[in-house]
């Protein structure tokens, strides 16, 4: 069967022994969760800074809430693609696997992936403003909102909003993990956000055959060792076909 991963490809994951996986939105389109910044993208709609900032949540948790609420109620009953379901058997294959995901649906954990971290948090998680303590909470539709904790403070989702630093020993495994690794991937996202923009140019300045696998071209697409365009549903599961034969 004619198969779209070039043959330089197939050289380098038979030799390689460490890859990271960076994905974004575009790895949970297939599943129905919108992205951010496409053409019917949540952004189109409403406005980053007006609801994924922590001014934003302190101005309003109401409005903030209602948008998560209904984020979350979208995406309960949606399951992993087989792009998900092809980076969680990815992890398998290799010594060395980390998988990095932007995106806080919870899709991937679903999907079987746990070699995994998630940098910008998880929609199903809360954290207490006050005490800073985290806790799932599953609650379709929220039973409040503002939701609020015990404590009798405001809950806040468990998820980086714009403006605010990441989790610095989630950021720091991800940076020594993407300097270390023979392959990175970097797989559905627009490679806008920072720092996880960075990590496939860092990955290449550290000597790693970078692939990009997404829909539209993006501002790494020149510059990354193999770009191919297309669905992460369709090109994920030919990689690991091609992972498992050689
Ligand atoms: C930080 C949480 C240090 C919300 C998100 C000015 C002031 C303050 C900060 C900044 C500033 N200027 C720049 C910054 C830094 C800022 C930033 O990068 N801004 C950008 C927009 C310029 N970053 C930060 O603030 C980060 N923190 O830098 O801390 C600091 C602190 C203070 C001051 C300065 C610096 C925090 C970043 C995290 C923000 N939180 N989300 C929520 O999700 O509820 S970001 C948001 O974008 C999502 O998390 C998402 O993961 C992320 C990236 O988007 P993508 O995943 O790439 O999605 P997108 O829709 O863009 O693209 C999807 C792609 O998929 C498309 O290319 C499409 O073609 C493709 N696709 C679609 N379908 C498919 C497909 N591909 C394959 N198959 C398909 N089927």
């Amino acid at each position: 069967m004619y198969s779209i991963i070039p043959d330089a490809l197939k050289e380098v994951l038979k030799r390689a022994k460490s890859v990271v996986v960076l994905t974004g939105a575009g790895i949970s389109a297939e599943s129905g969760v919108p992205t951010f910044r496409g053409k019917d993208g949540l952004w189109k709609t409403y406005r980053a800074e007006e609801l994924a900032t922590p001014e934003a949540f302190y101005r309003n948790p109401a409005l903030v809430w209602e948008w998560y609420d209904w984020r979350r109620q979208l995406i309960v009953p949606l399951s992993p693609n087989d792009g998900h379901r092809a980076v969680a058997e990815m992890e398998k294959k290799f010594e060395n696997f980390l998988l990095v995901t932007q995106n806080v649906d919870g899709l991937h954990r679903k999907a079987g992936s746990s070699k995994m971290l998630e940098i910008h948090g998880n929609i199903w998680n809360v954290r207490c403003t006050k005490e800073g303590t985290v806790k799932e909470c599953l609650d379709v539709p929220l039973k409040e909102i503002p939701p609020k904790c015990a404590c009798g403070a405001l809950l806040r989702p468990h998820i980086v909003w714009f403006g605010e630093s990441l989790d610095r020993q989630i950021l720091d495994k991800a940076i020594s993990v993407t300097e270390a690794c023979d392959v990175f991937f970097s797989v559905g996202t627009s490679a806008l956000v920072q720092p996880a923009a960075s990590f496939a140019m860092m990955a290449k300045e550290h000597g790693a055959y970078v692939v990009e696998i997404n829909y539209d071209e993006t501002p790494i697409s020149d510059t990354v060792d193999l770009s191919l365009r297309g669905k992460s549903g369709e090109i994920l599961p030919e990689i690991l076909r091609e992972i498992i034969v050689s």
